[in-house]
Order: C-alpha cells, then structure tokens, then sequence
C-alpha cells in the first residue's frame, strides 16, 4: 500500500514537471500593448481573466488629447474561429469594454481606429491547481479517510486491517508534507492555454540549439520616397535567417510589440512609435516628417526564445528643405531645463540626469520617465529608465560609452499628453576628467 502511493506521488510529480511556460506569461495579469494609431498614442489592456467561458475586460487608454475617439474591437479564438466585436473609447481613465471568450489558447485581437487597423495575438490563460496542490490535498484527504478506516476497524478488533489502514494514513500524509515542503522547487505547472513549449525547430524538424536568431529587420518607407510634410508608412518586415519564414513571436516588452524611434539626422525630428502588426512579421506606422533629408529609424524587439535586439535603418524624405509648418505633436515648450551630474558626464561612468516634471507623472510603457540618448552620428542608440525619484523630478543614470556630442530626449506622461524634453549633452574623455 505504502508503495503504491508513493509510486503515484512519484508519477503526479513527474507529470507535473512539464517545461515552464515559454515567456513568463502569467495568467491573471494584464497585458498592455501601446499603438500608435489614428495619429494618437495608446495603450490596450486586456485585464487577465480567471475563467473561461467569461468575458475579458478591454480598455484603450489615451495618452494624447484625444476627444472620444472611438476604437473598434474584435477577439478571435486562433483555435476555433470563434469572433466576437466590440467597441470602446480611448480615454486618459477609460471605461472597459466586456467581449466574452469561450476558451483559453491563442487568440487575436483586432483593433480599428480612423482607417488603421492591426492584430494583436495574444493568449488567454487561465491558472490551473498545481500538481503540487493536488498531492497535498490528495495525501491529506486519503490519510483522513484511512485514519477514520484504521480507527473503525481498530474498533472492531482487528488489528491486521487496521495497522494497514493506518500505515497507508500515515503514507499519505508523508506524502503531503513532502510535497509542501518540495513545491517550492518544483516547477510551476504551465496556465491553461499556454503554448505548448518553445517550438524553435527548423523545416526539418530538428530542434534550433540556443533559442531562436534574432529577426533579420527590413525597413521600407510607402511610397519609397516619401515628400516632405506627406504621410506616409514606415514598414518593418521581419524574417527568421535560418527558416526564411516571417517572424511573428514578438513578445510584448515595456507594453509594446516593438518601440520605433524616428528621429532626423540633425536630430530636430523625434519620434517614439509603437508599430502596428497589420500581418504576420510585418509592423507599420504612419508617420509625416517635417523636413527633407536623412532619417534615422531604430527598432527595439524581442522575439520570443531569443532575447532583446535593436535594428536600426535610415531613409530619406524628398522636398523642399526649408522647414515647414508641422505640428510637434511630441515636444513640449519651455520644458525644465535638465540637471546633469557631473555636468559634463566622462565616457564609460555613470552620469546622473534629473528632469524637472511638468505636472503629475503617470506611468507610461510600464515606466515613470524614458530617456532615449543618440550619439550625433546616429551609430549609437541608448534607452534607459527612470530611477524612481520622489518629488516631482525624474532621475535617469546613463554611462556614455565614448566621447563626444549625444542627442537626448527624456518621455513621460502626465494627465493628457506625453512631454518630449529634448537636449543635447557633451561628454568628456576619461582621462581629460582626472
Ligand atoms: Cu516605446
């Protein structure tokens, strides 16, 4: 008897011990995906769900002055095909939209607004007991029943049943203190509708050793020259090198599929983007640039099973070069001034930034404040976070790697709009400093 339960142990461990989920996906929690859509700036969450069938909870969050721009819904079950539409309104505190989902697994969420639509996959998880829980409440309530058994028939004077029947009490609740005392080193039982395992397999079959590559980026600009002051789509296809299929495993990171900084050669033109996927491995954006000349395009991503990349591409905008009057949807005037120590930073140190903040900051890309720093000719492209800083100020630490003139743009979000500080910021040699 004692055996047998402990074989049984034994095997629901094991069973329990199927690979972690692939990206830490944890069912219950939200996820936030940051478009830039309609000429606006947005953030979807999707709050996590602890049942299904139930309805999962939508809300567009604006983070520009947007007046009720409407956003249509629609969640599609990979699985099943099974649809169901909806719509909300972006707004600084929005309201939450319900559209019911019958099932865990993969599922896709497509987004309209203006004339602009993307996909979003996602997965539905919902957690399930651990094998963990299931053994200590399963030893726990075989011993009670056994014990009661052993005392019963102890009662009835039979002391070979009973030693037996206690014996296997005793077993089960070996069994469940063992489990509560291993659970923390077991690993976790995936959430319902998680992803099998990490498929990083070839066309033939075998397995990819390491994880997947990065993803081959191929920027393109629609129409392929664009005209100053035009809008036009800035296009990024992404294949796998060794499969030559398209990439479609980005894994949502500080709430975005993929964070697209625009800035001109001369640096006067930022921008901070969240591409759209409109297919699988393609991610777009419309964009307008002010001015005729060089633009430099840096995308960070993250495939999933691989790791974090940057690419980085540069195009040119044709027309006249005279500035012409486009709104700075980004750049706030007379933004504090930034307070650097030491206030010229040394190549390859530690450098501390602080910005005075112009109002009440609210999180933004999961973050309080964002600095993206870009070397003057465009090779380098740095992006850090705030440090969390009381007070009214953001505090960033940056070390520059090499001498010389960076370009820099510390992002926040207050109640209605993001604010762009930018500034420029020399930086001294190593040895000049000592
Ligand atoms: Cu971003």
């Amino acid at each position: 008897m004692i055996r047998r339960v402990l074989c049984l142990a034994v095997l629901l461990v094991l069973v329990g011990a199927a690979p972690a989920a692939a990206h830490n996906v944890t069912a219950g929690a939200d996820l936030r995906i940051a478009q830039t859509i309609a000429g606006t700036e947005l953030t979807v969450v999707i709050k996590g769900t602890s049942r299904v069938p139930g309805p999962l909870q939508i809300g567009v969050i604006a983070y520009q002055p947007v007046t009720g721009l409407p956003v249509g819904l629609e969640i599609r079950s990979v699985e099943d095909g099974r649809t169901v539409t909806g719509s909300a309104t972006a707004a600084a505190e929005p309201r939450f939209t319900q559209l019911r989902v019958e099932r865990t697994g993969p599922h896709e969420l497509k987004l309209r607004a203006g004339d602009e639509v993307a996909v979003v996959p996602f997965r539905v998880l919902v957690e399930r007991a651990s094998a963990g829980d299931f053994l200590i409440y399963g030893g726990l309530f075989l011993a009670g029943v056994l014990l009661v058994g052993g005392l019963l028939t102890g009662a009835l004077s039979r002391p070979g049943p009973a030693m037996a029947l206690a014996a296997g009490a005793a077993a089960g609740v070996t069994v469940a203190a063992l489990v509560v005392v291993a659970e923390p080193i077991l690993p976790p039982s995936p959430p319902d509708g998680a992803a099998p395992t990490a498929e990083s397999t070839l066309p033939d079959g075998s397995a990819q050793a390491g994880g997947r590559p990065f993803a081959q980026g191929r920027v393109e600009t629609v129409p392929a020259s664009p005209a100053a002051g035009a809008e036009f789509t800035l296009r990024l296809d992404l294949v796998d090198g060794s499969t030559g299929r398209p990439v479609d495993d980005l894994v949502a990171h500080h709430e975005a599929l993929a964070h697209l900084v625009v800035t001109s050669e001369d640096g006067r033109f930022f921008r901070h983007l969240h591409p759209l996927r409109t297919g699988p491995g393609r991610l777009e954006v419309r964009l307008r640039a002010d001015r005729a000349g060089r633009y430099l395009a840096y995308a960070e991503l993250e495939r999933e099973d691989s790791g974090g990349q940057l690419l980085t591409a540069a195009f040119s905008v044709t027309g006249d070069p005279s500035p012409a009057p486009v709104e700075e949807q980004q750049v706030a005037g007379n933004a504090g001034t930034p307070a650097l120590r030491p206030a010229v930073p040394v190549a390859g140190r530690p450098a501390t930034i602080e910005v005075p903040a112009q109002g009440a900051v609210r999180p933004w890309l999961g973050m309080t404040g964002h600095l993206i720093v870009r070397s003057q000719d465009g090779a380098f492209l740095g992006h850090v976070h705030e440090m969390g800083t009381p007070g009214g100020r953001l505090r960033f630490t940056f070390s520059f790697p090499r001498p010389g003139r960076y370009l820099a743009w510390s992002q926040y979000a207050v109640s209605d709009k993001i604010v762009t500080v930018p500034f420029t910021v020399d930086v001294a040699a190593g040895e000049a400093a000592r």
